[in-house]
């Protein structure tokens, strides 16, 4: 692709947080980019919405009830109107696409990355679990197809900032740092009893709610230690992690003549998002900046991995190694849907992760049709551990 030329963006997950936000990067920036592709699981009017506005070359709505209902509405459009997680897994390796946006939630995001990576495709990475889960087989794959995976987490966006210009050899440790979500500071007694709702209320970021829970237990910072170390190439023991409330600096890199870089800003996604799609151009944005003065006090602290235990047990699988960090990686998704639906307690989630990591039997280098056999045999494992 030349420079002059627009970048064609893919964005998996449209109608979600990261992907309504995605598209409103775009929107600032239509001189740089276009939308080629749209995917969504379920929410069929905002994707239509959304295909009209940007008339992509082609759309998949993941739900394939939904088929008709789009195909309909489209029909006057020159666009491609496609349904079911097979066509997702697909569309990703249209020759109209130069990166796909990786936004949707949880294991679902495996398959297209992997495909996107073979078709040459570079990767704006905001799917998490794609490197929790496989992180080794997609770094491999990303090397031996010379494609980017540029981070979206706004951590791991920060991390790779402070790296630009920098050897690999010099870095010493990379410091995530963690708002401590709405729970921070909160004892056993009170965690007992929290509920979804009071887990749904994150103080800096608003978010979907896989990744708001998360939050609320440390889990996604334990999911961003595993994807650091796979982005970054960097051992478990290079990685701390700092509480730090206001969530103005979003992570930092220590180097080996003791300096440390930190990025910083206001809590925007669509800053990350800006920087992975325009990369290795930064843009300009109209984005809200930070005031020093508005922040006499930026406060640092160790994270509570008694409470919140899901930090330390990704610490654990990580080390592990082989395919445990998919492990820890279903038994989550089972627990935090449960959690939603009121049906376990904020230390129960915690509880049966630990269970099934002791449950399924260990596998080292696992290859794709293993992580999916983990996948689904801890999902299962994990629901048995669930009341009715
Ligand atoms: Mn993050």
């Amino acid at each position: 692709m030349k420079s002059s030329e627009k970048k064609r963006v893919a964005i998996l997950g449209s109608t979600g947080s990261i992907g309504t936000q995605a598209l409103d990067v775009i929107s600032c920036h239509p001189e740089k980019f276009e939308v080629a592709v749209l995917t969504a699981y379920n929410n069929v009017d905002l994707l239509i919405k959304q295909a009209v506005t940007f008339v992509p070359k082609a759309v998949v709505i993941g739900c394939e009830d939904k088929y008709l209902q789009i195909k309909e509405a489209l029909a006057n459009y020159p666009i491609d109107v496609m349904a079911g997680s097979d066509a997702i897994a697909e569309v990703v390796k249209l020759n109209d696409i130069d990166i796909v946006l990786t936004a949707m939630v949880g294991y679902s995001g495996l398959l297209p990355t992997i495909n996107a990576i073979k078709a040459g495709k570079d990767i704006a990475l905001a799917n998490k679990e794609t490197l929790v889960v496989a992180g080794e087989l997609i770094m491999q794959l990303a090397s031996d197809n010379n494609v980017k995976i540029l981070p979206v987490d706004s951590e791991h966006s920060a991390v790779f900032q402070c790296l630009q210009g920098e050897q690999h050899t010099s870095v010493e440790k990379i410091i995530l740092t963690a708002s401590g979500g709405p729970f921070f500071g909160k004892d056993a007694e009170y965690l007992k009893k929290v509920t979804k709702k009071e887990a749904l209320k994150h103080p800096c970021w608003d978010m979907g709610a896989k990744v708001t829970i998360d939050s609320a237990t440390l889990m996604n910072k334990g999911l961003e230690v595993i994807e650091a170390k796979w982005l970054f190439g960097v051992t478990p023991d290079q990685i701390d992690v700092v509480v730090h409330r206001q969530s103005i600096i979003h992570s930092m890199v220590q180097f080996s003549d003791s300096s440390i870089k930190a990025q910083m800003g206001l809590p925007d996604m669509r800053l990350p998002i800006l920087y992975a799609l325009g990369y290795p151009e930064r843009l300009s944005s109209t984005l809200q900046r930070f005031d020093f003065t508005q922040y006499p006090s930026l406060t640092f602290g160790v994270p509570d991995t008694q409470n919140f235990r899901n930090l330390a047990l990704a610490f654990q699988v990580l080390r592990e190694g082989g395919n445990r960090p998919c492990v820890l990686n279903a038994a989550n998704e089972i627990v935090v849907e449960a959690f939603l639906k009121d049906k376990i307690g904020f230390f129960e989630m915690s509880d049966i992760i630990e269970q099934t990591l002791e449950k399924i039997p260990y596998i080292s280098a696992p290859d794709y049709e293993t992580y999916k056999q983990t996948n689904q045999e801890a999902m299962n494992f994990s629901r048995t551990l669930i009341k009715a």
